[in-house]
């Protein structure tokens, strides 16, 4: 599938572009059968809320196929070399966010691209998120929510947190609603009062390619249903993240297999036969 040039320049313009019906009904469902498959133990790589629902699952691709082959799908990776002007793109950054109904937590307003520039030396911002919609979701579920054409700012004003000192910053404060790099309050009233805000929302197997650097956020679900997502963040091969050693952060946050993506051919049935055979 390819972008036409009013996406693509409504990408650029506005630092998001949503796709309805990228992925169908039974597509999707394949993959939240694998969502519920997830095993319950404690993972490093399963970040939980404070009253202990899962929030996010980083590097599903390594726990089951389903996810595996999502990532690898046509339909993304086509749009994503068209908007990073780039052919050799890979996987940097894959996690599986899920707001439970009646409770599923907040994402402060934040850009992606501090914590992947600062904490994993990326030297650009030539690379984009996408959030695949696992079901229907609307205003009341805490949908992602973008403040269009902020894009353009480059790396905003960090919001000063008191209680977040040097010593006390740890791993989860990029992963917890409570990050270490979010936008200062003015700034976002001055971009919302210019801009407005607008939300990621649509049915099933929707998909929203997101700038890095896009202002967004989103608010508590106290709705009766799930807002559940699949985040793809692509990078480009000449932009790879710094080699720090042992600072480098765990591998299922900055993934470190730089080879291009090779599109995934396969139905999603395909993938979920092979698997039932191999169980
Ligand atoms: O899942 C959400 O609502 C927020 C996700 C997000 O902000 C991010 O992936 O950077």
């Amino acid at each position: 599938m390819k972008l036409t040039t009013a996406q693509i320049d409504h990408y650029h313009e506005n630092g998001f572009l949503i796709v309805d019906g990228l992925f169908t009904e039974d597509e999707v469902q394949g993959i939240r059968d694998g969502v519920h498959q997830i095993d319950d133990k404690p993972m490093p790589n399963i970040i939980r809320e404070e009253n202990g629902a899962i929030r996010s699952v980083f590097a599903p691709q390594t726990i089951r196929e389903e996810f595996d082959w999502l990532y690898k799908q046509e339909r993304l990776v086509v749009p994503t070399q068209q908007l990073l002007n780039d052919p050799s793109i890979y996987l940097y950054q894959y996690k599986l966010n899920n707001k439970k109904a009646f409770g599923g937590g907040i994402w402060e307003w934040h850009q992606d691209y501090p914590f992947w520039h600062i904490d994993d030396g990326v030297k650009e911002s030539n690379m984009l998120s996408v959030m695949v919609l696992l079901q229907d979701t609307d205003h009341a579920q805490g949908p992602l929510m973008f403040i269009p054409r902020s894009h353009t700012t480059g790396i905003a004003d960090f919001q000063h947190k008191e209680h977040l000192t040097e010593g006390t910053i740890a791993l989860e404060n990029s992963l917890n609603g409570d990050l270490k790099f979010t936008i200062k309050n003015e700034l976002i009233k001055k971009m919302v009062d210019q801009d407005g805000i607008e939300p990621g929302i649509g049915k099933i197997g929707t998909a929203i390619f997101f700038h890095p650097n896009v202002y967004h956020g989103s608010n508590a679900n106290i709705s009766p249903y799930d807002r559940n997502t699949a985040i793809m963040t692509y990078n480009v091969t000449s932009n790879l993240p710094e080699d720090r050693k042992e600072k480098n952060r765990p591998d299922y946050i900055c993934l470190r297999d730089f080879n291009p993506i090779q599109i995934d051919n396969r139905s999603i049935r395909e993938v979920t036969q092979s698997i039932s055979v191999s169980i």
